[in-house]
């Protein structure tokens, strides 16, 4: 297969095997596999035009409505009620399912609505599959908000990363990228992370993780061990 051809195959199988048979909410991620995924949610025999799909940005909800669907606002969905599913690519996932977010600088929204869905499909190609994560996709993406850049960089630099950075945007005068929410994006590269499997063959890892991770959601981006998810105060 090509590229493409993966990230398609990958895209209908995802929707055949987990489409809901009369969901009401639905996430849509960011990128360019999830395309593939709203074309096959097209395609399926179910009637899916009362189905509410709730976007993960202004790409998303531009995805959802040139195909024909209808886009609800996440702040738009009833107080109570949760997303049946949704879906969503990424940028590296590593044997445990772990990934790497962000490289389309959407993920504050796609992880607001995962949080929200009852189930998560990740859908990736082969390509994206690693031993472990930071091996072809060299940095964590975070989202700061411009105030706290400078802090969050000084932080990360501490928890080793060698050259965190804000990302560039696309304007002539060189300012760095502008999240949908406004906000910033650093790129922290670091080395390779331990799989679990690593760690359980050293009988006793030297954690350099900072007794206090303050402010930085690193998505257990430290080397020695993975924190569970954010770091304790992550923003
Ligand atoms: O930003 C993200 O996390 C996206 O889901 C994205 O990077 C995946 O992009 P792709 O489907 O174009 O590889």
């Amino acid at each position: 297969h090509g590229i493409e051809e993966s990230k398609r195959a990958a895209a209908v199988q995802a929707v055949r095997e987990n489409f809901p048979p009369d969901p009401r909410f639905v996430g849509i991620g960011s990128g360019t596999t999830i395309v593939y995924v709203v074309e096959a949610i097209n395609a399926l025999e179910q009637d899916v035009s009362r189905v509410c799909f709730v976007p993960t940005g202004h790409q998303s909800r531009q995805l959802i409505l040139d195909a024909g669907l209808k886009a609800v606002q996440f702040d738009s969905i009833p107080e109570e009620a949760v997303l049946d599913i949704c879906f969503d690519g990424a940028d590296e996932v590593d044997e445990d399912l772990n990934c790497i977010k962000g490289g389309g600088a959407c993920l504050f929204q796609e992880k607001l609505v995962a949080m929200r869905s009852k189930k998560f499909i990740c859908v990736a190609d082969q390509r994206k599959l690693q031993s472990r994560l930071l091996t072809s996709w060299p940095s964590i993406p975070i989202e700061v908000a411009p105030i706290a850049a400078r802090q969050v960089l000084v932080r990360l630099r501490e928890l080793g990363s060698p050259s965190p950075h804000l990302r560039e945007g696309h304007t002539p005068n060189g300012s760095p990228l502008k999240t949908d929410q406004d906000f910033f994006i650093i790129d922290a590269p670091f080395p390779r992370l331990l799989t679990s499997s690593d760690r359980k063959s050293t009988s006793t890892s030297t954690s350099t993780t900072p007794r206090h991770n303050a402010g930085v959601s690193n998505n257990g981006a430290d080397n020695d061990s993975r924190s569970e998810g954010r770091g304790k105060d992550g923003i």
